[in-house]
């Protein structure tokens, strides 16, 4: 028996899923949203909008007690001590700011008193930057400058200096709360955080995602010290160390034996960031296939062999967990600005959607849905429109066309011709975004028949570096694709292949 955990630490929920490998069987899942599940948090969202110059932060006390209401609710459903290793996927990005006394709460085996009232006296921030924050346009700006230029950075670390990396988001809480970086002891990502607290003490950060900070040397897997200088006095001692995925940080901590009932031999795999941990997921770790996941933000992936950078600095390059490198392109405006636009066009449900964009003809115009400032492309708010004038009947296609068009758009650098896709998150399951999807990337479209890849991943990755189990084989069985595969209609080729030239075009504009 190889029983694992996987947790998924996500920007609204937090998922644990539990796999036994020898018998092939998913044994449980068990989820807990930071928003519905909390509702005297006042977080409806999980995250905390609005505020100054386009902060979007987080509680990580919330983040505690989701993870614990997940475990508590998975305890009920399956024996906790017959788990053998854990490992966890973050969002990417986030940051984590603890002071003098961390080691103490990450340490302390009380079963009485829950993590977020022992971790609420040692944040030396009150609240921690998520991935959706846009703040640090200066900090990239001052960071890029002393490493001589945008360029040198992208080569260097794998990205452009990013507002929402991790390093530019330190340099501006450095800068506007000198005291409290003062008190920072530690700054972890919400993956080496849940890792470090899994653990009870410190967890590396795994190269996977340590390259989504713009300070690491993407190509040695080791801080770089002249990023670490470029951004934060004091910075290198603040971190911890960098490591590859297959890093064990230790034994479960003794709270989570006393609390949850895991056996104390639970052996705790570093974590890594939810895009890398959806790779290994969606059995994507090795090159050849290309994921799109369709969640909060929308972003397309694919193992890379060797390191390739985006010269237009939208795309990166992470770390693969599984070793090599990935790349990366995250578009912000996902499911919500498609919920926008369902809105928008007084569709009741999801199935009223994908009626809409069945029934409406393809390639016709198309619609970027940009409801919220965007990353990829970098853009205000606001929606470009190309091809043929769009009525609200043919809205909701042309916005997911749009959405395809981008994402096919600006994941050229990557440069390898995309044979299959592999759809994941939640819009995956409409049968009509999926034919949309496969017919503008002209390749035919595979769903897994696994849903949550992130947590998913965090399994597989806790059972092949701790339990010695090889990936392909994991891969047979909690990777197969679920059946109908959904084929792309090659007429439509020329009709989209315009449709991207102009929307370059507009976007260049
Ligand atoms: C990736 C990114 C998002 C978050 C979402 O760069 O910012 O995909 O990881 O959780």
């Amino acid at each position: 028996m190889a029983r694992v955990l996987g947790l998924d630490l996500s920007t609204q929920s937090a998922t644990a899923l539990v796999l036994d490998t020898v018998a092939g069987t998913t044994l449980a899942r068990a989820r807990a949203a930071f928003g519905p599940d909390f509702p005297d948090r006042d977080h409806p969202e999980g995250f905390i909008r609005g505020g100054k110059d386009g902060e979007v932060h987080a509680d990580p006390l919330l983040w505690l007690d989701g993870l614990e209401l997940a475990l508590a609710r998975l305890s009920k459903l399956t024996d906790l001590s017959q788990i053998e290793a854990v490992s966890v996927s973050g969002q990417q990005h986030g940051s984590v700011y603890l002071a003098a006394g961390y080691e103490d709460a990450l340490g302390d085996a009380d079963p009485s008193r829950p993590l977020s009232a022992k971790f609420a006296s040692v944040l030396s921030r009150r609240t921690s930057p998520i991935w959706m924050d846009s703040s640090t346009a200066e900090e990239c700006r001052e960071i890029a400058a002393a490493l001589g230029g945008d360029r040198k950075v992208c080569d260097l670390t794998g990205s452009v200096t990013t507002p929402r990396f991790t390093g530019p988001q330190i340099r501006r809480f450095a800068k506007t709360d000198a005291a409290g970086w003062e008190r920072t002891r530690r700054v972890h990502l919400v993956s080496s955080f849940f890792a470090s607290v899994l653990a009870g003490r410190d967890a590396a950060i795994d190269t996977g995602d340590g390259a989504g900070m713009n300070l690491m040397d993407i190509r040695a897997g080791e801080w770089s010290p002249v990023a670490l200088a470029a951004t934060a006095p004091g910075l290198a001692a603040r971190l911890p160390a960098v490591r590859p995925g297959a890093t064990i940080a230790g034994p479960i901590s003794g709270y989570f034996v006393c609390r949850y009932g895991f056996s104390p031999r639970c052996q705790v795999v570093i974590g890594t960031g939810d895009n890398p941990s959806s790779l290994v997921g969606m059995g994507a770790a090795r090159p050849g296939k290309v994921v799109i996941s369709l969640g909060t933000s929308d972003t397309l992936f694919a193992a890379i062999d060797g390191i390739r950078t985006d010269t237009a600095g939208l795309g990166h390059a992470f770390g693969n967990p599984m070793g090599g490198s990935m790349s990366l392109v995250c578009v912000r405006n996902g499911s919500l600005a498609r919920e926008a636009v369902r809105k928008e066009c007084g569709l009741s449900d999801w199935a009223a959607f994908a009626d809409a964009v069945t029934a409406a003809p393809a390639a016709q115009g198309a619609v970027l849905p940009m409801e919220e400032p965007e990353i990829t492309p970098r853009r205000p708010a606001g929606r470009v429109h190309v091809g043929r004038t769009t009525d609200k009947a043919a809205l909701p296609r042309a916005a997911v066309e749009g959405q395809a068009l981008s994402l096919r758009l600006h994941s050229r650098w990557v440069g390898t011709p995309t044979t299959e896709l592999l759809l994941t998150g939640g819009a995956s399951e409409n049968p009509a975004v999926a034919q949309v999807f496969a017919d503008v990337f002209g390749a035919p479209v595979v769903r897994l028949a696994v849903s949550d890849s992130a947590a998913l991943g965090a399994a597989l990755r806790a059972s092949h570096a701790a339990c010695g189990a090889e990936l392909i084989d994991l891969e047979k069985v909690f990777c197969a694709p679920a059946p109908g595969v959904v084929r792309p209609d090659a007429s439509l080729r020329p009709a989209y292949d315009c449709l991207e030239s102009e929307l370059a075009k507009a976007l260049a504009g």
